[in-house]
């Protein structure tokens, strides 16, 4: 449902990820949640997502975009800011502390994430190809030293800087994209990490949301 007075997000019609929560309207949904804002959603499928309807919204015609009145935004990393901005609870009061968490936001989507979709596409892409085997660990291991550093600042605490921020959140999902790829396995203290993240009330009411959206297509 959607009116003039909602704040709309758009999403997969038919997620390619099957309900894990792996697409970027995830991250939205979850600080959605976090801050207690309701929110519609428009879920659109390939073909929709190139028509000049959505490419006036986004103009690399892709999910997640997010509108509120005359406002329209997209790229995952900005609308979280926006929320994160514009409500409590996802970035703290103090300047400096502030933009450390502001920090975290740029690291997750600037330093780990690049490593980690670098290995992911040619999962889709070039899986078939007779060099994906060998090139394979080259990708992943352009990805430990990212995690190992990471492991190594968060040591033995709960978030990135102190309280949760919205650097935890995308930070989070960030890392979520190893989950199945066994890399996981070797890194305990972000292993927790995720699992924490997972465990907030908020990020489980985004992941059934997502999640009805593909059981709903799954059963027709
Ligand atoms: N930088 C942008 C952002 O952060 O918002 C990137 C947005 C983006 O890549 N959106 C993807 C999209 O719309 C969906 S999330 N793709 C369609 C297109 O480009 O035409 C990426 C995604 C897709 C599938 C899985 N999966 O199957 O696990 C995970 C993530």
């Amino acid at each position: 449902m959607e009116d003039s007075m909602t704040i709309t997000i758009t999403a997969f019609a038919q997620s390619p990820d099957r309900g894990r929560g792996l697409a970027r309207d995830m991250r939205v949904r979850w600080a959605l949640e976090e801050v207690g804002q309701p929110y519609a959603v428009r879920l659109l499928t390939f073909k929709d997502m190139k028509e000049p309807a959505h490419l006036a919204l986004h103009p690399f015609g892709q999910i997640p975009t997010y509108e509120d009145g005359a406002l329209v935004l997209f790229e995952s990393g900005s609308i979280v800011f926006h929320i994160a901005e514009r409500h409590a609870g996802l970035l703290p009061d103090d300047a400096n502390a502030r933009a450390r968490a502001i920090t975290w936001m740029f690291a997750a989507l600037s330093t780990v994430e690049p490593p980690i979709l670098d290995r992911e596409i040619p999962g889709y892409t070039e899986r078939d190809k007779p060099w994906y085997a060998e090139r394979l660990p080259i990708l992943e291991g352009r990805i430990r030293p990212r995690l190992d550093e990471l492991s190594r600042r968060l040591g033995g605490a709960e978030w990135l800087d102190g309280a949760f921020s919205a650097g935890d959140l995308l930070m989070v999902t960030v890392l979520r994209r190893l989950e199945g790829s066994g890399i996981l396995d070797d890194y305990p203290v972000l292993s927790a990490y995720i699992a924490r993240g997972k465990d907030r009330p908020a990020y489980k009411r985004a992941f059934d949301a997502q999640r009805a959206v593909f059981a709903a297509v799954s059963s027709d």
